[in-house]
């Protein structure tokens, strides 16, 4: 309690300054010449590094898409892999300049920890995964079961309100370590390991030995809202970050891909012409070139192509768009127009 105080005291204190010097962000970002970006010490599908050290996923490409924003350029950025406990004060501190880092947006982030979540980029909720062999079919047969999770987490919270209002208790085993926590786990040291569904899928399938041999139970215990933070304070910084998450999502709306946005610089619809930088206003008004958008769905493409390689048909993963579907095709993808 007294380290929380503390850290909010200094949280606040760190809020304050920003203000005092708002947009110093973009100006430290174009004089370095890159984007830091935080992102997990490896997801699949979300922020993971191959063999080479390549970065993939869908944060990666959020990262990627800042960079060709600002620089026309989406090489342009440096990646700084965190786990939950360490990415806030990576951020807060300055050691990273945005956090696209599956890290859920709520109240207390937004408002007690001096950050601000300028979108969403995955709706996700919170599950749990266990062995088939427990032989358990719902969260509601865990009745004192040992459970894996990651500290720093929304993931604690939200599994204590559910098992009180369930009448049940858990043990938590808590490791700060995504891998070693995983490894717990495979060795049958908790029962159930619990995070956010899209995760525990990717546990499954990628980290664990035999995926066949676990599921993910039914209940879908909270919402998470995976989305990227920047600092507090300094809004001409969260607004290129924003409108960056918004113009790949309105560039899929409007059917603007990476392999069709040439031929859509001749579009006749005024909406294209704006996010194109045809109709210039767009660029200027953020602080970047008029090309900012076309240069992200050039290189890095739009939300559809993003979710389907990383996470979708594309990938080892095949997740499905569910609520990460387009508004027009049943989903909550909805992008503020860029206008
Ligand atoms: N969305 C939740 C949970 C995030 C979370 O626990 N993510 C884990 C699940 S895989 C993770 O990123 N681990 C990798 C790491 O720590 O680098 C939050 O923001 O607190």
């Amino acid at each position: 309690m007294k380290a929380l105080k503390t850290f909010l005291a200094a949280a606040l204190m760190l809020g304050a300054a920003h203000a005092a010097h708002a947009g110093p962000t973009l100006d430290a970002v174009k004089k370095k010449g890159f984007v830091q970006c935080g992102v997990s010490t490896g997801v699949a599908g979300f922020s993971n590094p191959d063999s080479k050290g390549n970065w993939t996923g869908i944060d990666v490409d959020l990262c990627k898409a800042v960079a060709a924003a600002l620089f026309g350029d989406a090489t342009k950025f440096k990646l700084t892999p965190l786990n939950t406990q360490q990415r806030f004060t990576a951020l807060q501190s300055g050691e990273v300049d945005v956090l696209p880092r599956n890290t859920s947006i709520t109240l207390q982030r937004d408002a007690a920890l001096g950050l601000t979540g300028v979108g969403v980029n995955f709706y996700d909720g919170q599950g749990i995964l266990v062995s088939k062999k427990l032989g358990v079919k719902s969260a509601k047969e865990l009745n004192q079961a040992a459970i894996c999770l990651q500290p720093g987490t929304t993931t604690e919270l939200n599994l204590a309100d559910w098992f009180r209002a369930n009448k049940l208790t858990f043990k938590p085993v808590v490791i700060d370590k995504f891998d070693e926590l995983v490894r717990a786990f495979a060795a049958g040291r908790c029962d159930a390991y619990t995070t956010d569904i899209s995760a525990l899928n990717v546990i499954r399938t990628t980290k664990l030995s035999n995926p066949d041999d676990y599921i993910v139970l039914p209940e879908m215990i909270s919402k998470e809202p995976l989305g990227p933070m920047v600092r507090r304070g300094d809004e001409q910084w969260a607004t290129i970050v924003k409108w960056t998450l918004n113009a790949m999502i309105e560039a899929e709306e409007y059917g603007i891909t990476s392999k069709n946005v040439d031929e859509m610089l001749k579009s006749t619809n005024p909406n294209v012409q704006r996010i194109l930088g045809v109709t210039p206003g767009a660029g200027k008004n953020l602080g970047v070139d008029e090309k900012w958008a076309y240069n992200i769905v050039k290189q890095v493409g739009n939300y559809g192509e993003s979710f389907e390689r990383n996470v979708g048909q594309g990938s080892p993963l095949k997740m499905q768009r569910g609520a990460n579907a387009l508004w027009t095709q049943g989903g909550l993808m909805y992008a503020l127009p860029i206008r």
